[in-house]
């Protein structure tokens, strides 16, 4: 028997982070499946989504009042959620980002005065930094054990989360996803020469948001001690709070020529197709959703072996982990990715093998949406 197609409230950042990318390409694959997905959010997510017929946007507005030092945005939010579970008779919200998606989420739920459930997705930060905040802790908490259901991006963020507040719901793991038909080699030729890179200059990359937990200081020094008979230039894509002093470093150590800042790019693929290793060497990841991205575009990856990230990369079969901050030890990794051919070949089909096997979106989708009916099940 075909099951009925469900009317989802979807709460995210829509922001260029990771956690805004899951939540749109799930709204995509879910509403293709027929579901009528409903996002809740400040401004359109940035993939937006008018074009599809099962896609809604119901924005979030607040006006400034000179009562408020802070514009209530959170009560606004479940405010307008409130609103949409009543006009869309939605059967369930899954909300991305414990706080203060979740808190908003069960605030509207009772002013409501509705039985909807609620899916909450913690993705990394919401926990690993704000699990550690006293002015948030209990909040979080309250936001977790309140929800129907909550997933973890990776299974060390479902258990750090555990060992940290000690949940009184279960969380279960759901991978993240990309879109395989937006992420896949290809020449990319015609992107190496607006670079100026060389055809015998090979390509490292960094792609990220530029915070201080991405360590990007440890990129650069790992990229200065390798071995300098390998002609290769550093891309460094994305914006960020730690740019301008990194660019600025950069260019008093006379490394502009080598290493390029490229700012926001719409063209990821055609950067990945072009590049031989891929590098994220951060403190804290609960994903790396970037590594699927290189890797479904054939890059392996030199990673820090901490948080989510082992559970992508397997030591030597599609890239490298290093200890965190061991800079020697990612300079060697990438001369051995550079200098062995084979090696490299190996590793960029096992990287790809890896988002096929183990990260489809068909995979993922399909439990997302048995999570879902389970939970739309319960109201
Ligand atoms: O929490 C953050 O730091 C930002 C967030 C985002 O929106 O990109 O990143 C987290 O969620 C991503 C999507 O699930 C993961 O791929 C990132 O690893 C995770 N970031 C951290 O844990 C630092």
């Amino acid at each position: 028997m075909q099951q009925r197609k469900l009317k989802v409230g979807v709460i995210c950042y829509p922001s260029l982070g990771g956690s805004g990318v899951v939540a749109t390409e799930l709204g995509l694959k879910m509403a293709d499946k027929g579901h009528e997905m409903h996002y809740i959010t400040s401004s359109k997510p940035f993939r937006f989504l008018d074009a599809h017929p099962n896609i809604q946007f119901h924005e979030v507005t607040i006006e400034g009042y000179a009562v408020f030092k802070y514009p209530p945005y959170d009560i606004a939010l479940a405010n307008r959620i409130a609103q949409v579970i009543e006009s869309e008779s939605l059967d369930l919200l899954h909300v991305h980002y414990a706080v203060p998606h979740a808190i908003s989420a069960i605030l509207a739920k009772d002013m409501a005065n509705s039985t909807i459930g609620i899916i909450t997705t913690l993705h990394g930060t919401d926990v690993t930094i704000l699990g550690h905040d006293p002015a948030l802790k209990n909040t979080l908490s309250y936001g977790i054990n309140k929800s129907d259901r909550v997933t973890a991006v990776s299974r060390s963020l479902k258990n750090e989360t555990i060992e940290l507040l000690q949940p009184t719901t279960e969380i279960d793991t759901i991978y993240n996803f990309i879109d395989e038909e937006k992420y896949y080699p290809r020449e990319a030729t015609n992107v190496r020469a607006e670079l100026g890179i060389a055809p015998d200059e090979r390509v490292l990359i960094h792609i990220s948001n530029f915070r201080k937990v991405k360590r990007i200081p440890d990129i650069i020094e790992s990229y200065r001690s390798i071995d300098k008979k390998h002609k290769a230039k550093l891309l460094f894509v994305g914006e960020g709070p730690e740019l301008f002093d990194l660019q600025a470093y950069v260019e008093a150590e006379g490394l502009q020529n080598d290493i390029l800042f490229l700012g926001m790019r719409d063209d990821l693929p055609d950067l990945l197709s072009i590049s031989d290793v891929m590098l994220l060497l951060s403190e804290k990841e609960a994903f790396g959703l970037v590594l699927l991205e290189g890797f479904a575009c054939g890059v392996p990856a030199v990673a820090t072996a901490i948080g989510g990230i082992p559970e992508i990369v397997d030591d030597g079969r599609n890239g490298f982990l290093v200890e965190l901050g061991d800079v020697q030890a990612v300079a060697d990794s990438i001369t051995r990715l550079l200098t062995d051919s084979s090696l490299h070949q190996g590793m960029k089909t096992q990287a790809i093998d890896t988002v096929r096997e183990e990260f489809s979106s068909d995979r993922i989708v399909s439990q997302y949406e048995a999570l879902y009916y389970e939970v739309a099940a319960m109201k």
